[in-house]
């Protein structure tokens, strides 16, 4: 026997870098990865980290178990004379969707299952989102007589236009992965047992990119709210800064020497 103290519960959030790609597993697969404030501040506090060093190139959130997120923890919800909802929001989820938005890195969400409620919004706010065959989708605000949060009324209607988002947020249907790639809600769909693989690749892909990608995220971030002068103007000053980086020479002296380009993301 040994003296070392055997933690009584698992860490609620997974991490781990390799390869510079940052993977975040939400882990509380026995309530879907039903989402916590402390669960979320984790998941903010690691996306900071992230933004602010230069170890990681690509994030990836994914969930443990059979389910990606299955939203607010409806029993903590419920329990402990409920949440306070407007300060949960403000102080613990909102930042979440900032933290994913506003770091330059690409962020991926790997939809293992169900996203539900606020985990449908999580996955929303990612870059890009890539799907086990078995995923389901489903605003499940409404089932329960709330309002799609975490940046659902924001994300949906833009991903997929408005009369398609007022059909799912108001009536609340599961849609399957096969639909959800057909709307536009998912980039990829790939078997279940390939998922994890399928995510890594793309998140390495991502990872041994250009600067310029982070700069493209900023770019495109701007573009829903930007006429088409404004963004014009956008480009100009990101491209500006994209030809002062290190993998604008090195991408264009690769393709001169008829070679591969490596880039350092700097
Ligand atoms: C859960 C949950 C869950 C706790 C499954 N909580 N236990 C709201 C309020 C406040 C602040 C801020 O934000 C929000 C935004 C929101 O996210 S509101 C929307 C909250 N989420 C939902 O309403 C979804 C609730 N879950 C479901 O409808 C189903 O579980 C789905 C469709 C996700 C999956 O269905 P099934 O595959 O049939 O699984 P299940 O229902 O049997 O769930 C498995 C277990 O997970 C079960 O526990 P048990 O002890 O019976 O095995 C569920 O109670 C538990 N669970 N979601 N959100």
């Amino acid at each position: 026997m040994t003296a070392e103290a055997t933690p009584t519960t698992a860490p609620e959030l997974l991490q781990s870098i390799t390869d510079g790609v940052l993977t975040l597993m939400l882990n509380r697969p026995e309530v879907l990865n039903a989402i916590t404030p402390a669960l979320l501040d984790e998941v903010t506090d690691s996306l900071r980290d992230a933004a602010s060093g230069r170890t990681v190139r690509a994030v990836i959130i994914t969930g443990a178990g059979r389910g990606f997120c299955s939203g607010q923890d409806l029993r903590a919800a419920a329990g402990d004379g409920g949440l306070d909802v407007g300060t949960v929001l403000r102080d613990h989820y909102t930042p979440a969707i900032r933290a994913i938005r506003s770091m330059d890195q690409p962020v991926i969400a790997a939809v293992n299952g169900v996203a539900a409620g606020a985990g449908f919004s999580l996955a929303l706010a990612c870059d890009l989102r890539i799907a086990a065959e078995s995923a389901t989708f489903v605003q499940a605000f409404v089932r329960i007589g709330l309002i799609p949060d975490l940046a659902s009324t924001y994300f949906l209607p833009r991903l997929i236009g408005p009369a398609r988002a007022a059909e799912l947020t108001m009536l609340g249907e599961t849609v399957d992965a096969a639909r959800a790639l057909e709307l536009g809600i998912v980039n990829r769909v790939v078997p279940d047992s390939e998922l994890a693989s399928a995510a890594a690749e793309l998140a390495r892909r991502l990872a041994r990119g250009p600067r310029s990608i982070g700069l493209t995220k900023r770019a495109l971030e701007v573009s829903h709210e930007n006429d088409l002068e404004a963004q014009l103007a956008v480009e100009e000053r990101l491209q500006t800064e994209a030809t002062t980086t290190n993998d604008f020479v090195e991408g264009v002296s690769a393709f001169l020497e008829k070679r591969r380009a490596t880039f350092t993301g700097s």
